[in-house]
């Protein structure tokens, strides 16, 4: 029983993940498609006791789909996106390429699930809705339940952004960078152009014109759209550091209205999805390697901003599994709100 479920980009670390998360959720499915590329096409993958031959993605994989999980990348998404959607299939992209277009609602179910409320499975009309950026989802989860008590006025992100974030393929150079390094050896450099190992660096997202990488534009332009509200400030900075599969941000929030940080903490340990690790007393507070595989999003140094007077201001540091609660879970659960 259940919707017929299509998964784009199965081979990819997401599209593995998205499997994962359906397996551990006991998502109700009827049928289950796997499409990847050609190069993967024939492939044999175990998924619940049952063996699927991965398919290869075109024009007509879409037939009799209710809802197609997507992620092959910007370009298929533009591709094959709006085919299914005529087909009548849902499709929950975690790609780029629709996020801004107006009509396509951008959700973190925790966050803004009346975004897509219009949208009905069974309706026989197909629709888009789109996964926001890792580094987003995992900032608003933890930003948002303050947002909602004293209203974000101004927020200023820097993240520490995990290898997973560029694929299956940067999680292996990180590992083999790492032993090459330690032997002695030159770091073989495929998918990004300088070491890794070691090493961090600016994010390797295009730079635009304003100086911004792509990155930290995601973070201000989904974060307006997710909060519908045009007003609001934001800035980021996105490195990338030698991490495997979780991102970690420091997130400084102004307010409208002040929040003292005792308040902030109690909100936060009652807001669905995350967790307060916040202990001064020893040192200990959210880490990549401690979220990792998990679905909550990791929330501590809640602290007063000293830079401001009052209570207008808190500091928070954030951790979450980047293809977990940054990718596959997040599409899984907008998946959820659809049943
Ligand atoms: C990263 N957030 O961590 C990026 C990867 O818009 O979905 C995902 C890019 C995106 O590198």
């Amino acid at each position: 029983d259940g919707p017929s479920l299509a998964v784009v980009g199965v081979t990819g670390a997401v599209g593995q993940e998205f499997l994962s998360v359906l397996s551990d959720r006991d998502f109700p499915y009827r049928s289950l498609k796997l499409l990847a590329s050609k190069r993967s096409a024939g492939k044999e993958m175990t998924f619940e006791g049952r063996t699927y031959i991965v398919e290869e993605l075109d024009e007509d994989s879409f037939d009799g789909i209710d809802i197609a999980l997507f992620s092959a990348g910007g370009s298929i998404s533009k591709q094959f996106g709006p085919l299914a959607v005529e087909k009548g299939t849902i499709v929950v992209d975690n790609s780029s390429a629709f996020r801004m277009v107006d009509d396509v609602p951008l959700v973190i179910p925790e966050v803004n699930p009346q975004a897509m409320s219009h949208i009905k499975l069974g309706s026989g009309k197909g629709a888009l809705i789109a996964n926001p950026n890792c580094s987003t989802i995992i900032c608003l989860m933890a930003a948002t339940p303050l947002h909602r008590r004293a209203k974000v006025t101004r927020m200023v992100v820097s993240t520490y952004q995990a290898a997973s974030g560029a694929g299956a393929a940067a999680m292996e150079e990180l590992e083999l960078q790492t032993r090459e390094v330690l032997e002695g050896k030159p770091p073989t450099c495929n998918i990004f152009s300088q070491q890794y190992a070691f090493n961090l660096f600016s994010h390797n997202a295009p730079i635009l014109s304003n100086g911004y990488n792509e990155e930290e534009m995601k973070l201000v332009k989904e974060t307006r759209k997710i909060w519908d509200d045009i007003t609001v400030r934001v800035t980021a900075t996105c490195i990338r550091v030698p991490v495997m599969r979780a991102h970690a941000e420091s997130v400084n929030l102004q307010f409208e209205t002040p929040l003292d940080e005792d308040t902030a903490r109690e909100i936060l340990e009652s807001a669905p999805g995350v967790v307060v690790i916040d202990d001064r007393a020893s040192n200990h507070f959210p880490t990549p390697l401690e979220v990792s595989n998990k679905d909550a999003v990791a929330v501590g140094r809640i602290r007063r901003d000293v830079s401001l007077d009052g209570d207008n201001g808190l500091d928070i540091f954030v951790c979450g599994d980047q293809i977990r609660k940054g990718a596959a879970l997040n599409a899984v659960q907008i998946a959820e709100m659809l049943l």
